[in-house]
């Protein structure tokens, strides 16, 4: 639970590509309160909070105690956004709300060679994607009620995904009696 926490913490997870970092940081610019962007694929690599690099999959294998070290007490003083492709290593108590964008596996794969990843890498993603893992992930590891799915294909959906949550965030902090600046 958020225990005292004067501002929340807002997970935005999905599969890679699915819009994570625009949400977030439309988000950080949009919110009543500030609230700082963590793009924590950035912050391992910054940091050398992994254990290694894989050359052929094109990715760190990030080390979590040292992960989980760095975020606490950032977690603990709230007004963070956590974007990442997994959540599940994310302690319960730290999350006041888990976005778990989606979007067609067809708009991915194209999102993704964009991005030149390796094809075994969009085939995995993609594979993720359809499989539904994040959302899955997500389900079992917080509270129905915090988890939220939302479609990321288009300006749309990021704008109205946005407001949806600034709705929320204004609620979160009315509930408990703090006033909007
Ligand atoms: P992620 O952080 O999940 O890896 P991203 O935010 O970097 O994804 O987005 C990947 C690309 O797709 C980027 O070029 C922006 C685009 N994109 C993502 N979601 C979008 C949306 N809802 N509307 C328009 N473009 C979007």
């Amino acid at each position: 639970m958020s225990s005292s926490r004067k501002a929340p913490v807002i997970v935005i997870t999905g599969t890679p590509g699915t819009g994570k970092t625009t949400h977030a940081e439309l988000l950080a610019q949009e919110s009543p309160i500030p609230l700082k962007h963590i793009n924590v694929g950035d912050l391992v690599k910054e940091k050398n909070l992994y254990e290694a690099y894989d050359e052929e999959w094109q990715s760190y294998t990030v080390d979590e105690d040292k992960l989980l070290d760095e975020l606490e007490p950032l977690a603990s003083e709230g007004g963070i956004i956590l974007d990442w492709h997994t959540c599940d290593i994310f302690p319960e108590r730290w999350a006041d709300l888990v976005v778990v964008l989606r979007c067609n596996h067809t708009m991915l794969w194209d999102r993704l060679e964009k991005r030149g990843y390796p094809l075994k890498k969009i085939q995995e993603n993609n594979e993720a994607e359809i499989m539904e893992v994040v959302i899955e992930e997500a389900r079992s590891s917080y509270a129905p009620e915090i988890v939220v799915e939302l479609q990321s294909e288009g300006t749309e959906d990021l704008e109205s995904n946005v407001s949806r949550i600034v709705q929320w965030i204004e609620a979160w902090r009315k509930d408990r009696g703090i006033a909007n600046s």
